[in-house]
């Protein structure tokens, strides 16, 4: 049975990950933080009580900035594939926390690999490195292909290309097996409830169930390829697997704007928008509303720009050519956009609904969120 370790398995990848490799047949060892709270709720449903036998799903408490406790769990496992999935993932964030993004985003790779390296397993683990199409940064080319050249505009960019050329250098200078995924946005209903896509969608739902009136936005201008989550992780594995170890853009090759995901967000639930005023004045107002359930009225302003959620630098335009995996790893997308889009309002619906059969019962709920 083939065994992989997977940093970052709390995260939406790592539980879509975990899935795939348990399908898979492999052992999964993850590698967990503790928290004060439960942080496990993106891989419940694959736990197995350890007490129990032939478990496949083992998890470990860790952390990228501690290179023994890396090495120890390596020593311990003696994994066939490493995936590096654990990091700071938000780039807003990383401008207020750049040293410690520095660490884990970057110097943790390191760690993984020099681990590797000094346990003697360099022959045995194959290592995947979740790189970022935020590598690309202020446009050089597009599409985006494994040859355009980077320019970081984040602290979180500037440590992934750490992470990017430090495995393309053990790769080349100890003859290993690791290898970049440059990943373009990828989405589902796990994702992080801050990243642009998901807060969209919930607060869609919210509003539309009488939740909320309101909610806000940065930049609505910038343009993202967006995959659904769970068709990436197919490509991680799919890398992990050739004969030779290479670095694969992973992308859909269309791009839309933050603004229009909103519409499709809003449309997904019968709700038409029209979008008026310009810069931080732009307000998204209902248009119409086919559902006569929902809670929205005609008029109603349901979007305004908040200045807090600009970034000192933006990225603007990010659009990946994907032909080399589809040529090399033969991978496809079963998700397109619209796909993604229901999948995520549909599931953040059935999400708040139960939170208005509370408010409906007289419970309070928290009735913001970021
Ligand atoms: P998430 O933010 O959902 O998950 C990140 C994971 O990393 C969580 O499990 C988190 O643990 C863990 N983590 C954070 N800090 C540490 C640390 N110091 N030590 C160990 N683990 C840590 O990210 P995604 O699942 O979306 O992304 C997975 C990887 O892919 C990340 O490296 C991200 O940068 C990269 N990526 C993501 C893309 C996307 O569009 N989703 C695109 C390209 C690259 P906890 O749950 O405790 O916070
Ligand atoms: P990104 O994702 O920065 O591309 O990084 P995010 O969803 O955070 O932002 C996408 C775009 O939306 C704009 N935006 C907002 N973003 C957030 N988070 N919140 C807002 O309120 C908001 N309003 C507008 C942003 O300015 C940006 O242009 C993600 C992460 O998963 C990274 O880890 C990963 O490497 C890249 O995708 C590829």
């Amino acid at each position: 049975m083939k065994k992989a370790l997977i940093t970052g398995i709390t995260g939406q990848d790592g539980a879509y990950l975990a899935e795939l490799l348990l399908e898979k047949g492999y052992e999964v060892h993850g590698i967990k933080r503790r928290a004060s709270l439960f942080n496990t709720d993106r891989i419940d449903h694959l736990y197995q009580d350890p007490h129990e036998k032939d478990v496949r799903l083992k998890l470990h408490y860790g952390d990228l900035t501690d290179s023994m406790n890396l090495t120890r769990i390596i020593q311990e496992v003696q994994p066939d594939e490493i995936y590096n999935l654990g990091a700071m993932s938000h780039v807003r964030v990383s401008f207020d926390t750049p040293e410690y993004v520095g660490n884990v985003d970057g110097l943790g790779t390191l760690r993984i690999l020099e681990a590797v390296r000094l346990l003697g397993l360099t022959e045995k683990t194959r290592i995947y490195q979740a790189s970022t199409s935020e590598l690309y940064g202020l446009v050089q080319e597009v599409p985006q292909k494994e040859t355009t050249p980077f320019y970081p505009r984040s602290p979180y960019a500037v440590a992934k290309m750490y992470g990017y050329w430090i495995t393309v250098n053990y790769r080349e200078a100890y003859d290993m097996y690791a290898c970049n995924g440059i990943l373009f946005n990828h989405e589902s209903p796990l994702r992080g409830e801050t990243f642009v896509t998901r807060k969209i969608t919930r607060a869609a739902a919210r509003i539309a169930l009488g939740l909320q009136e309101t909610f806000y936005l940065g930049n609505l201008n910038s343009k993202r390829d967006w995959g659904h989550a769970k068709d990436y992780v197919k490509a991680m594995w799919l890398i992990l697997q050739q004969e030779k170890p290479e670095d694969f853009v992973i992308a859909t090759g269309i791009t839309t704007t933050i603004r229009d995901f909103v519409r499709m967000a809003f449309t997904e639930l019968g709700i038409e928008l029209e979008f008026e005023g310009e810069g931080v004045e732009e307000i998204a107002k209902v248009k119409s509303c086919s559902n006569s359930e929902f809670k929205v009225k005609e008029g109603q302003v349901i979007l305004k720009i908040d200045p807090r959620y600009f970034r000192p630098t933006e990225v603007d335009l990010l659009i990946g050519d994907p032909t080399k995996s589809q040529q090399k790893l033969g991978w496809e997308l079963e998700y397109d956009l619209p796909a993604l889009v229901k999948d995520m309002v549909q599931s953040d619906l059935r999400l708040f609904q139960k939170d208005q059969y509370l408010k409906d019962g007289g419970h309070d709920i928290l009735n913001y969120y970021e």
